[in-house]
């Protein structure tokens, strides 16, 4: 043995400790440093729980071994937009993006009964109050509220049309829509002439059990890192990453960890920005990144996507971190670079990561939605079945050939960051999570209102798809 080894044993011993020959038979192969660490845990843990006796059963608990056949750590890229990226140009770009778009969230409307009932704008004519249910689908261009009347204008492929909403429960619901979602409505022909909503339907989700894993492993979801920026909070970082590897038994369960943009600060991404960063290049930043992100085990894979401050691309879809700046995070073996969204299968539970960008436009229009609650944003774009729906306010769109954006298959947990402020919530069997940020609260944050919760990692056991937070900023 060598005298790390026998410092780290003695150092258990003169603490009262006894270790059962077993525990010394699985610690038979491991390194002098290695050992002390794990020693270390171990009597931290166990002081804890007030025990002073060290079991085979401990150590592989801790080194996560007890379970190996047990917990699986299954991983397969469903969606990954980074070589996708193919950019059409201009006019004609947007044109098949939206004809894209529109023939996607039909596809997912056509699953509804009522949609045998489908007629193209143009075509609709007089509708009779009792004679055939005629329903038109398209995207809102228009919905507003006129002293009581509400007024809703959609438009397909072949015209579009103003339809006017009496009922009360359909006003509500329909002033809440997004601008330019995609929706079906039942029509019929008003005493003036005119089309008079009967029931407004979304491409939505069926209600549904979630996918779960068949083993106890379990995934943190992160997001909004900002490393770079002096409001990165880096020591409650390492509080984490160093938790990762204790010997807590929730910690000896994480075989995933899940990064939704946001990674770095970026440098120019807003006005006067370099006074706030206390690394000025995009390479300066993803080393350090490099280096905090070293924290975590090697037996945990990270998955991380791009968000908007992330060096790349700003338009959506985005992709991966480019592998220019930063050779050695892509070369490390448990990492996982994708770009902005992306879908990832954890033991057959699928996760569909987003930054959230179009947050901030849903906010800003759609009346009942805030910042303090992104779950509530969140189930809206669940049920639009598309991640940034609104056009042409803050999120760039790029003219892609296929909508990237659209939820073509219904995620089992959705994954975003952005807003700053944790939330978590089950809506229609899907595990909706925003997981905050390890950023304090900015200036800029501050001036408009925004109190994020930084420092919370988002845990999930993917057997049962239980959340629970744990909050390292001391909150
Ligand atoms: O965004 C962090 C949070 O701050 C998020 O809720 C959006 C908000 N934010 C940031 N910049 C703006 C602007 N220019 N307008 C409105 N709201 C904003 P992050 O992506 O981390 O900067
Ligand atoms: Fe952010
Ligand atoms: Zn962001």
């Amino acid at each position: 043995m060598n005298r790390e080894a026998s410092f780290a044993l003695d150092y258990a011993l003169s603490r009262g400790f006894q270790i059962h020959p077993g525990a010394l038979e699985v610690l038979e192969g491991v390194d002098g440093r290695e050992l002390a660490r794990i020693i270390k845990g171990l009597v931290k843990e166990k002081t804890r729980q007030g025990q002073y006796h060290i079991s085979r059963d401990d150590v592989e608990g801790f080194l996560g071994i007890k379970d190996e056949g047990a917990i699986e750590n299954r991983h397969e890229i469903l969606f990954d937009p980074t070589e996708k990226i193919t950019s059409a140009e201009g006019v004609d770009g947007y044109a098949s993006l939206f004809a894209s778009r529109f023939s996607g969230l039909k596809r997912i409307m056509m699953g509804r009964p009522e949609s045998k009932m489908l007629r193209a704008i143009s075509g609709v004519g007089v509708v009779k109050a009792k004679g055939e249910d005629v329903y038109v689908c398209g995207l809102v261009t228009e919905r507003a509220s006129d002293r009581g009347v509400v007024r809703l204008v959609i438009e397909d492929a072949s015209a579009s049309m103003k339809i006017v909403v009496f009922d009360d429960g359909l006003k509500k619901e329909v002033l809440g829509l997004f601008l330019d979602q995609f929706v079906m409505v039942k029509i019929v022909s008003g005493k003036g002439g005119g089309y008079v909503a009967q029931d407004v339907i979304l491409p939505g989700v069926a209600d549904r059990v979630a996918g779960r894993a068949e083993t106890e492993a379990h995934a943190v979801l992160l997001s909004d890192l900002h490393v770079g920026s002096r409001y990165f909070m880096e020591e409650e970082f390492r509080a984490f990453t160093g938790w990762l590897r204790s010997a807590d038994a929730i910690a000896r369960k994480i075989r995933f960890v899940l990064i939704a943009g946001d990674l770095v600060d970026g440098v120019g991404i807003y006005p006067n920005q370099d006074k706030e960063l206390v690394c000025p290049t995009i390479e300066g930043q993803l080393s350090k990144l490099e280096e905090v992100l070293s924290g975590i085990p090697e037996h945990i894979k990270v998955f991380m996507i791009t968000g908007n401050h992330d060096p790349g691309r700003r338009a959506l879809p985005q992709p991966a971190l480019p592998k220019a700046y930063n050779r050695s995070l892509w070369e490390r073996k448990n990492y996982y670079l994708m770009g902005n969204p992306a879908t990832v299968s954890l033991n057959g539970v699928k996760v569909l990561m987003f930054h959230g960008q179009s947050i901030d436009d849903a906010v800003k229009s759609t009346p009942g939605l805030s910042y303090d609650k992104p779950t509530e944003v969140m189930k809206h774009l669940i049920q639009a079945r598309h991640m940034s729906p609104i056009y042409g306010s803050q999120t760039p769109v790029a003219p892609e050939t296929q909508d990237m954006l659209v939820i073509d298959s219904v995620p089992d947990v959705f994954h975003v960051g952005h807003v700053h402020v944790f939330g978590a919530e089950i809506h229609c069997g899907v595990l909706l999570v925003n997981s905050g940020a390890w950023q304090a609260q900015t200036p800029f944050q501050s001036s408009v209102g925004i109190t994020p919760t930084p420092g919370i990692a988002t845990i999930i056991n993917l057997k049962t798809l239980k959340v629970y937070r744990k909050d390292f900023a001391g909150g």
